[in-house]
């Protein structure tokens, strides 16, 4: 569990993350604002307290993996690693360029990413064929992967869901983004997919529930994770897509929304005004 300093210090590098997404987002350009927002304190747990992972080791055989299945959310895991050291910040302010090195979904070029990904489905696949790699290498690492629940209308992610269980893989947590928005509107409305944590419990996935926007209670959801053996755990986390700027929030329009330089001002503002509370 975290100590007070700990868990303010969470918040902090989550609203850190969220300036980082305010700054790529800019002014007049298209960026998957809501799907990378709704992730902040996921990352922050993962990268800030979490994962064994360092920008000096960045090919070290035994560092944790994180996978971004839903992979357009890149900015958020782009901000995490910069934050990190894996890259100058100028970065930040180049993506999605022709030279830039941060382009619109994760590739290898960028230090940190593990895997190419953005088309969805495909993620949880790559997840564990890595997880079952590093067993076989009796190796002490985790692998993590981040889908979306509208990505959760994927077929190729219940194969890999089903083959985890068979292989009894438990150095493996997934994560569901279930935000309940996905690119055009509310996910219930364009591919409904009802009860997810039943559904991973039928697979035989040990399913854990908690408030994707509480870096405390995602840890404890992490330490659960990991204590459970002989099978693969998935973490649902009730997230608000677009989290912590209000014209965002739940917003479909802002899933791959443009800022105007007043939107982008807004932003700004009320990322202060939440500085100013924390
Ligand atoms: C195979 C595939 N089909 C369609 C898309 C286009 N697409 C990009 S994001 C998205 C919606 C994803 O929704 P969700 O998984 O809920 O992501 P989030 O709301 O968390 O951003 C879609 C359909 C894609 N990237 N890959």
């Amino acid at each position: 569990m975290l100590n007070p300093e700990e868990k303010k210090k969470l918040e902090q590098t989550a609203l850190r993350l969220r300036y980082d997404l305010v700054e790529m987002m800019g002014v007049g350009v298209a960026g998957h604002l809501g799907g990378s927002s709704s992730l902040a304190e996921t990352m922050a747990v993962l990268y800030f307290h979490q994962m064994n992972f360092s920008a000096d080791r960045l090919h070290d055989p035994n560092r944790d993996r994180l996978i971004l299945s839903k992979g357009h959310a890149a900015l958020i895991q782009y901000a995490a690693l910069c934050e990190k050291g894996c890259f100058p910040r100028e970065e930040l302010k180049r993506v999605k360029t022709l030279h830039g090195l941060l382009q619109g979904h994760p590739d290898l070029s960028v230090p940190g990413i593990e895997a190419v990904t953005g088309s969805l489905g495909q993620g949880l696949s790559i997840a564990l064929g890595i997880s079952l790699a590093l067993r076989l290498d009796k190796s002490p690492a985790r692998v993590y992967a981040i889908m979306g629940d509208g990505e959760q209308s994927e077929g190729q992610l219940w194969e890999a869901a089903m083959a985890a269980v068979n292989f009894k893989v438990d150095n493996l947590t997934a994560f569901i983004d279930w935000n309940k928005v996905q690119a055009t509107g509310a996910t219930k409305d364009i591919f409904s997919i009802s009860d997810l944590d039943k559904k991973w419990s039928g697979f035989g996935w040990q399913v854990i529930g908690v408030n994707g926007h509480d870096s405390e209670a995602i840890l404890g959801a992490l330490e659960e994770a990991v204590s459970v053996k002989g099978k693969p755990s998935v973490i649902i986390l009730d997230t608000i897509k677009g989290k912590s700027f209000s014209f965002a929030e739940g917003n479909a329009a802002y899933h791959n929304g443009i800022f105007t330089e007043a939107v982008y001002q807004q932003a700004l503002k009320e990322l202060d005004a939440i500085k100013a509370r924390i």
